[in-house]
């Protein structure tokens, strides 16, 4: 037999997800399903996406989330279809949403997990081409299954996400999550409708040349990081900043760099939220070795106080993330 005729296509997201449960004696497969769950809803929305120019589906919805951001429609449609994904699926029993106000409940009071996350981040590129995500947490319920999620369900700490990841809609579309073993990441073949296991065990180079912030603000940043963004300069760093937070995570992710949002005049805890955004993002960097912090405490020990609450994020290769935090901390002192 030839075997170069027909090279393997590789290992689907399904096969990987369930190899991996087989490493937990006592695991009964409902995380599994429920990441299954979360793929399905990747695919249908990375169909939308790539459709949406021909649908009408692009430009504004017409109404604002609670934020006070104008939805895009893809912002809604995307909503939908994570929510409908992860109630069919069974094992959530509530979702908290970036684009809405309060919990949802599924209904599955049985399940024995929540998830938060940001259906369509990066709505300013929606309409443009440009790449867009998904990010998502997953947590075990606190309270006794049986009844709805609670508050307190879903308001854990980042170190108690059991599962985190995002999909990123670009040149190729990738789904990159870590169950806290580690980090893979799968790429989609369209033509199979499936995801492929690409990036097995991404660790993060240590440190990079490159930085990604909304320098456009740089007047109301804090002074620390104002002197930070000064050295880049000094040390010829490059700037790349997408303005998608999952395609400038992604790509320092990969391959060695900074991505920070600090505080601003605008938005003086920084733009980004800790249960959509930043709780996620952290726990995918550290594992794979790489540090997230909102300035002064590691993004993961922040103890939320409401699901739309806000922090700065300054996140990426371990030694850059340590340097701005000296910055940060020399501006305290002086
Ligand atoms: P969104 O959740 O409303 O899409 O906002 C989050 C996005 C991030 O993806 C991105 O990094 C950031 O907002 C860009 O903000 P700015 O335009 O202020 O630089
Ligand atoms: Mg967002």
């Amino acid at each position: 037999m030839n075997d170069k005729l027909a090279l393997p296509v590789g290992t689907t997201l399904d096969r990987f997800i369930m190899r991996k449960q087989e490493d937990f004696p006592y695991a009964t497969g409902e995380l599994s399903q429920l990441l299954r769950d979360i793929a399905l809803a990747a695919k249908i929305v990375n169909r939308e996406i790539n459709r949406a120019g021909l649908l009408d589906v692009t430009g504004a919805y017409g109404n604002q989330n609670i934020q006070g951001e104008d939805q895009q429609k893809l912002d809604v449609i995307a909503n939908i279809r994570f929510i409908r994904a992860l109630r069919n699926g069974g094992e959530v029993c509530a979702i908290i949403s970036e684009e809405e106000e309060n919990i949802i409940q599924t209904g599955n009071i049985k399940g024995k997990y929540v998830v938060a996350m940001d259906p369509l981040d990066g709505s300013s590129n929606i309409d443009v081409n440009v790449s867009i995500g998904t990010i998502f947490s997953v947590y075990r319920r606190t309270s006794d299954t049986g009844n709805e999620g609670t508050l307190e369900d879903c308001l854990q700490n980042g170190t108690r996400q059991v599962a985190a990841g995002y999909v990123i809609y670009g040149s190729s579309t990738m789904l990159v999550y870590t169950t806290g073993h580690g980090v893979n990441g799968f790429t989609y073949d369209p033509s199979l409708g499936e995801f492929f296991l690409s990036h097995p065990n991404i660790v993060t180079p240590r440190t990079g040349t490159v930085y990604s912030c909304n320098e456009g603000c740089v007047n109301s940043f804090p002074e620390g990081v104002k002197n930070y963004l000064a050295y880049c300069k000094e040390s010829s760093y490059s700037a790349r900043y997408i303005g998608s937070l999952v395609a400038d995570f992604h790509r320092n992710l990969l391959k060695g760099g900074i991505y920070i949002y600090p505080s601003t005049a605008k938005s003086p805890n920084g733009k980004l939220r800790l249960m959509y955004e930043c709780n996620s993002l952290a726990f995918i960097v550290e594992q794979a070795g790489g540090k997230a912090t909102n300035g002064s405490q590691r993004i993961m020990e922040l103890e939320p106080k409401e699901l739309h609450e806000r922090c700065p994020l300054i996140i990426g290769s371990t030694d850059m993330v340590d340097k701005v935090e000296e910055f940060l901390k020399a501006e305290v002192t002086v």
